[in-house]
């Protein structure tokens, strides 16, 4: 096992005994959602996975340490400390792990921990990917490499709008990403339903993703899988109102030069403000929603393995 990895007693025994693990991330928590509503969230996310026959797995870097399973005070830790805590992208995992600091880790570094440890499937609500005017910015999220090359499964709420979401979508197309939807033909949009966009596949239940992922690692394909779940229809935001929110967060951003690792916190950040913190409800909803999907999906991938 990796020297540099812990992982939770708790976590360590259930894939010893082949039950259910699900990998939930803790940008979300440091950068993604404000205190105290990020540490409710992501507890309340730790529940939703039991509930669903699994057990969860909050990832994260802390003191140098990579974590596989945190407690509930490390979890009030990281909420409670939130931007101070470094965001921890792939490129910034050997320099933190050698100084002994704390990282937040994103979809791309949750996905390496859970690979190390032997997590097949991850929840969360929104990966990165291309950023609108990545033509002259190049920025385009260190997570779609990530899915590319470790083989996880990640469920999410597909992406938002602050993303360019026809882009993403070629790109994970380049790198041979396969983006299925859960119960629908379209990509979500993360506050929305629909994006307009077509995924690769549909998929209409747990066990069926669970074969799919099975069958990609049984034919010794590298890289994950995209699973998009789309927001309960309860919780989905007015299109006019959330498209409005991004225009107005996207254009601050561009004034102020928000750049680099900043700029998806920062959108984050002022659509919640600008929402009123309706976006944020509906984040912590889809959190949730797609927890127990994975928890679900993990329950049916260890059945089929055993
Ligand atoms: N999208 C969200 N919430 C988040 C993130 C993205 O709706 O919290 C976080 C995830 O951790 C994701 C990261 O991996 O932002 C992507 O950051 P960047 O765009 O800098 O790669
Ligand atoms: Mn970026």
């Amino acid at each position: 096992m990796n020297q540099y990895l812990d992982i939770k007693e708790e976590v360590a025994q259930a894939l010893r005994e082949g039950r259910p693990v699900v990998a939930l991330e803790s940008t979300i928590i440091s950068h993604g959602m404000p205190y105290p509503q990020n540490v409710e969230t992501a507890l309340a996310v730790e529940q939703a996975v039991r509930d669903g026959g699994a057990v969860p797995a909050t990832v994260a870097v802390i003191g140098g340490r990579l974590k596989a399973g945190l407690t509930p005070d490390e979890i009030e830790y990281f909420g409670k400390k939130g931007p101070q805590i470094a965001k921890a992208s792939r490129r910034d995992l050997a320099v933190l792990v050698a100084r002994g600091q704390d990282g937040a880790t994103t979809v791309t570094t949750t996905m390496m921990i859970a690979y190390m440890a032997g997590i097949k499937i991850f929840a969360t609500g929104g990966i990165g990917g291309v950023h609108r005017g990545a033509e002259t910015t190049m920025d385009i999220s260190a997570d779609l490499e990530e899915l590319a090359q470790t083989p996880v499964m990640v469920v999410c709420a597909g992406a938002k709008s602050i993303l360019d979401l026809g882009l993403t979508l070629e790109y994970l197309e380049t790198k041979g990403v396969p983006v299925l939807g859960y119960q629908t033909n379209e990509l979500p949009a993360f506050y929305t339903r629909r994006s307009g966009f077509s995924v690769d596949y549909r998929v209409d239940s747990p066990r069926e993703l669970a074969d799919a992922f099975r069958v990609q690692q049984q034919l010794g394909l590298k890289g994950g899988m995209l699973v998009t779940n789309p927001i309960p229809e309860e919780y989905s935001m007015p299109k006019e109102l959330i498209d409005a929110a991004i225009e107005q967060a996207l254009a601050e951003s561009r004034a102020q030069g928000i750049h680099g690792k900043e700029t998806t916190p920062f959108l984050l950040a002022r659509v919640a403000e600008i929402t009123g913190g309706d976006s944020l409800a509906s984040n912590i909803k889809l959190v949730l929603n797609n927890a127990r999907l994975a928890a679900e999906t993990a329950a049916e991938f260890c059945k089929i393995n055993h």
